[in-house]
């Protein structure tokens, strides 16, 4: 009977200790899932080690890039912290660009401006005459339905134009080309946090549209208007690509996340936003590699980065970057890209290169796409915020 007691008590022990031992586990187990959840140990950016003592650059958590279906990348963060003695720059305010650099526009100036008001400043006007103001308004690229709306008002009016004298009739053309440039469309960049999270943009177009410039620029106007800002670096097309955007970055102080050449540029792009999220940044901004639009692969590559960032983000600003130099082709690429990616608004670069800056009325017409930002010229802070009627303005002179 004593046998049978102690046999008892040894197997009621031996069934304690193992329950205890299999909670525990279980306990650790979701403490560590918790961890990697949060990837708290991975992400945050932190200054480079010395070259000899340098571990392999951080990847995204195992549980994440599996959970998105995407091949283990390698994304590397550079340091927090900038190099000791480096002097950032100080960007110049948004507010007022569009004014100081008209004279940017001086091409765009020269042939639809002074050719319009030299027709206009006729005495009585004939049908030669008006036939004059349309090519002239044609040949800036207006487009045709736009041209018809100028000239069908201003032909109302010829009668005030009659008498009208210099700088009233350069009031009227102003007002005209100010109602076709869309003045009342919302050209808001959607930069700002939402929810909790970073504002993040989204930058696309085809190859040598000024894409990087843009972002570059894009970074110093955000930095001077008070924004904390990360880079995603999401051409991994060519090494030269990240390095060019870092450089941008660097002389503003702000951080650019890239990947390794060839890797995946939705794994860059998301681990920029996951970055962006952890640092509670303002804003990131995501430069992508330029792609033709007729290659219906790279098009699907793009919609790819875009939903791999909303796995954690809304993109809340997709813009499409357009050369003005290419003309109407920009409109076709434009309508591709917004299949692709849906844009939300439109830089127009290189203005200050081209007589055509009547692009941008036919872009926002046949796309109902707002030009939201325009680049005139190559220095850092020659990218202003559009404004119809200073445009209007710039290109009466
Ligand atoms: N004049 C002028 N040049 C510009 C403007 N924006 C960009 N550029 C120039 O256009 C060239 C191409 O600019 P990038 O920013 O490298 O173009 P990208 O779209 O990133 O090119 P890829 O990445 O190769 O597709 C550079 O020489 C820029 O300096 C602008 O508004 N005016
Ligand atoms: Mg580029």
């Amino acid at each position: 009977m004593e046998f049978v007691l102690i046999a008892i008590a040894i197997l009621v022990v031996a069934l304690l200790t193992g329950i205890s031992l299999l909670v525990g586990r279980g306990r650790r187990t979701t403490r560590l899932d918790d961890d990697a959840a949060a990837g708290t140990t991975l992400t945050r950016p932190r200054p480079v080690p010395p070259a000899d003592t340098a571990p392999a650059p951080p990847t995204p958590s195992g549980a994440t890039a599996s959970g998105l279906g995407l091949p283990p990348e390698t994304v590397e963060i550079p340091p927090a912290e900038p190099e000791p003695g480096l002097v950032f720059d100080t960007p110049l305010p948004s507010a007022g660009r569009l004014v100081r650099l008209r004279s940017r526009l001086a091409r765009s100036q020269s042939s639809l401006g002074r050719g319009l008001l030299t027709v206009l400043a006729r005495e009585k006007l004939t049908e030669d005459d008006w036939e004059e103001v349309e090519e002239t308004l044609l040949a800036a690229d207006i487009g045709i339905a736009a041209t018809t709306q100028i000239v069908d008002r201003l032909r109302t009016q010829s009668m005030v134009l009659a008498t009208a004298s210099g700088t009233e009739l350069r009031e009227l053309l102003v007002d005209q080309l100010t109602a076709v440039l869309g003045p009342d469309l919302d050209r808001t960049l959607g930069t700002d946090r939402r929810e909790g999270r970073p504002g993040v943009v989204l930058v696309v177009g085809v190859n040598g549209a000024g894409k990087t410039t843009t972002v570059g620029k894009i970074a110093r106007v955000l930095v001077g208007d008070g924004k904390s800002v990360i880079l995603g670096a999401a051409d991994t097309f060519r090494a030269a690509a990240a390095d060019q955007l870092e450089t941008w970055g660097e002389r503003v102080g702000v951080l650019t996340v890239r990947g390794r050449e060839g890797g995946d540029p939705a794994a860059v792009a998301f681990e920029a936003v996951r970055t962006g999220i952890e640092a509670e940044a303002d804003t990131v901004v995501i430069d992508t590699a330029g792609r033709l639009h007729t290659k219906s692969g790279l098009m699907d590559e793009l919609g790819k980065v875009k939903r791999v960032v909303e796995k954690q983000s809304p993109v809340t600003e997709v813009l499409l970057v357009l050369d003005a130099t290419t003309g109407q082709n920009g409109v076709v690429q434009a309508r591709v890209f917004t299949e692709a990616v849906d844009v939300t608004g439109v830089v127009l670069t290189k203005l200050d290169g081209t007589a055509k800056g009547g692009i941008v009325v036919s872009v926002q017409r046949e796309l109902g796409i707002p030009v939201k930002l325009i680049g005139l010229g190559e220095g850092p802070d020659d990218l202003a915020p559009f404004e119809a009627r200073a445009f209007a303005e710039a290109i009466v002179g």
